[in-house]
């Protein structure tokens, strides 16, 4: 969604620069002694814990096996705005529509429009996207948009696809369905698993008021349903008992949709919503705008976005429908669910198990469902999973976590306290490990960004390796990694929304052809499809062992360390089948560290997967020297007994 910009959390520290000596310890080779001593002892430790985490037929990363067969959390996404990443088609830049800006929504100089990238751009490039090591693209919404709106002089353009109209078509600025299904089916050809973007809160801002333009939100108390424009108006919808009482007969009841507001819709537009149910504006909530707050979460509408009714029985099975037929058409492999806590609980109560449903007979074990709540506290996200039955939401928390240590001067138990929080999540660390995890995104704006502006006077080399630490940690860490394209590429945009969202092909907006890249000398006036970008390497090499190895896409893990002030977070993660421990470590900190961590006894020798800082051999039983330079990270693999 295109939310408010967030201010970055973080102080200005501007001691830090980056160290090129001081580590103490082993160096970071050595092969891997063998000990003779199985690590029965991790099982027994971890009992049920590993029994919950392990799934029958695990073969996590094995490339052989059917994409239909991995797991959600065996995923490596990469998110894209089809606007932003690919021009495949010239001829489709302004959606079959003539006119200037304003009606086709085109403009590449303007980061509030259309710029051309579509459906047939991101097939073409899906080699691009399997070798930075992503196994499921997360696409930006495609359906069918009001092209621009807004008030006049304050247009923008719906190129991030958020403004549906057409909810069972493809918008033809990305093409046609028929292009659509080429994508998924050669994403599939490859093993890669398509997520449609969705959106249920809203659709695009068709119905006005007669009240007014951008009107404030009416409460249920002061304009409830069965008076005219408020508490002494006239009696209406006699008999109507509340958005609560979600049946059919209880709706029927609900006849007029001008109890706060008097809700119209312009002529020109009469029809322009498809299914042709949305069209009544008896269907939404009429209320003026959300302010985030109380009961306006769920009912106002999202700065004039129309809100739907979403209580109503026929609204639910109307989404049900729309979202059902995407799954049967085009055998896609899962949702992102736009504003999903600005809709009601019990609308997702019935749409998830409907979706699943729906994949389980077109023969997709796995779809996977992820709801957008954009909230950092644990509590707030694991909510959505235990009352919505949301099954699994991205994780906002970690994105928090690793702004504040990485962008920040935060202490690693950031960390403890954030998965310290998965027992909150329905099912737990079950549903914990399938929380895609991201370091900024589309919205909220890059992580780069966010360092660059909280420490201001360091230089760029430092930037570049606190961005890499923090692709360590997401690669490694329990969640799905989710790429924001762009990142991979050294992007660093200028803010949040519209100034994060810079073009993948050669760009002419001037406020994105202006910003320092990452790890390049190029600027986004040039086109960026390379594999020499240290980020880009970065992340394919560690997707690659994250692949590789159970232990970090569905194992659980166990806190080893972490401090109140910037420097050691180590976290080991272990295999469900073998119970092998990798000790993952890192160093949030501009100075080089050496401490002594805590791993199983079973685990006497240590190789590193990525990264550098493990001893070879344990110091003692139980106790591993780790030795990190500014910013680095380790990942080291126990030997397996024999
Ligand atoms: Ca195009
Ligand atoms: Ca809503
Ligand atoms: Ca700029």
């Amino acid at each position: 969604m295109n939310m408010p910009v967030n201010t970055y959390a973080g102080g200005l520290d501007s001691r830090a620069r980056a160290f090129k000596t001081g580590i103490t310890g082993h160096p970071h080779v050595g092969g891997v002694r063998k000990t003779g001593r199985r690590v029965l002892s991790v099982r027994a430790i971890l009992g049920g814990l590993l029994l919950a985490a392990t799934v029958p037929g695990t073969a996590a990363a094995d490339d052989n096996a059917s994409y239909r067969e991995r797991l959600p959390q065996d995923e490596v996404i990469y998110f894209v705005l089809p606007d932003r990443f690919a021009n495949g088609d010239p001829a489709n830049d302004r959606g079959g529509l003539s006119g200037d800006r304003l009606t086709t929504g085109y403009d590449p100089t303007d980061s509030g429009f259309y710029h051309g990238g579509d459906l047939k751009g991101l097939t073409d490039k899906l080699p691009y996207i399997a070798g930075l090591g992503a196994t499921a693209v997360w696409v930006g919404p495609i359906f069918k948009n009001k092209p621009v709106q807004g008030p006049k002089g304050q247009e923008s353009a719906a190129y991030h696809g958020y403004w549906i109209t057409d909810f069972t078509t493809v918008d033809p600025h990305f093409g046609t369905e028929d292009d659509f299904r080429r994508f998924v089916d050669a994403a599939h050809a490859r093993g890669i698993k398509v997520y449609m973007d969705i959106v249920a809160n809203h659709t695009a801002d068709v119905i006005q008021y007669r009240e007014c333009g951008a009107c404030t939100y009416r409460s249920i108390a002061d304009y409830p349903y069965q008076r005219r424009g408020g508490v002494n108006g006239a009696a209406i919808n006699a008999g109507f008992a509340g958005d609560d009482v979600q049946t059919a007969a209880n709706f029927v009841t609900l006849t007029r949709p001008d109890y706060a507001y008097t809700p119209f819709v312009p002529a020109a537009e009469r029809d322009v919503k498809v299914p042709a149910w949305l069209n009544d504006p008896i269907y939404y909530h009429n209320r003026g705008d959300s302010t985030f707050a109380g009961e306006s979460s769920t009912m106002g509408d999202f700065v004039g976005l129309d809100d739907v009714m979403t209580e109503n029985p026929r609204v639910v099975a109307g989404m049900i429908e729309i979202y059902g037929s995407w799954i049967d058409r085009f055998g896609i492999d899962g949702f992102r669910i736009d504003t999903a806590r600005h809709v009601n609980p019990e609308f997702w109560q019935a749409f998830v198990p409907a979706m699943l449903a729906r994949a389980q007979a077109k023969g997709i074990p796995h779809f996977h469902i992820f709801g957008e709540v954009a909230d950092p506290d644990v509590a707030a996200l694991a909510r959505h999973t235990r009352v919505d039955k949301l099954p699994s939401v991205l994780d906002f928390g970690f994105q928090r976590a690793v702004e504040e240590t990485v962008a920040g001067n935060a202490g690693t138990d950031r960390f403890e306290a954030l998965f310290a929080g998965d027992s909150l999540y329905e099912h737990g660390f079950a549903t914990a490990v399938t929380l895609p995890t991201f370091t900024g995104n589309h919205d909220h704006g890059r992580l780069s960004t966010a360092v660059r502006k909280a420490f201001p006077d360091v230089s760029d080399d430092e930037v570049l390796k606190r961005v890499e630490l923090a692709n360590a940690m997401m690669l490694a860490l329990r969640g799905v990694p989710a790429i924001y394209s762009g990142d991979e590429q050294g992007f660093v945009g200028d803010g949040g929304d519209r100034d994060a969202r810079e073009d993948m092909f050669a760009s002419k907006v001037a406020s994105y052809n202006d910003n320092r890249l990452l790890g390049t000398d190029t600027t986004t006036a040039t086109d960026h499809y390379g594999d020499t970008n240290p980020l880009f390497r970065q992340i394919a090499a560690l997707s690659a062992v994250r692949r590789a190895q159970p232990a970090l896409t569905r194992g659980v893990q166990k806190l080893r360390a972490a401090g109140d002030a910037p420097g050691l977070l180590a976290i080991s993660r272990f295999d469900p089948e073998t119970g092998r421990e990798i000790l993952l470590a890192f160093n949030t900190s501009a100075q080089p560290l050496a401490a002594n961590v805590e791993v199983e006894t079973g685990s006497t020798a240590f190789a590193p997967l990525a990264g550098a800082g493990c001893a070879a051999a344990t110091t003692a039983p139980g106790s591993v020297r780790v030795s990190l330079a500014p910013f680095g990270y380790a990942f080291c693999a126990a030997e397996v007994g024999e």
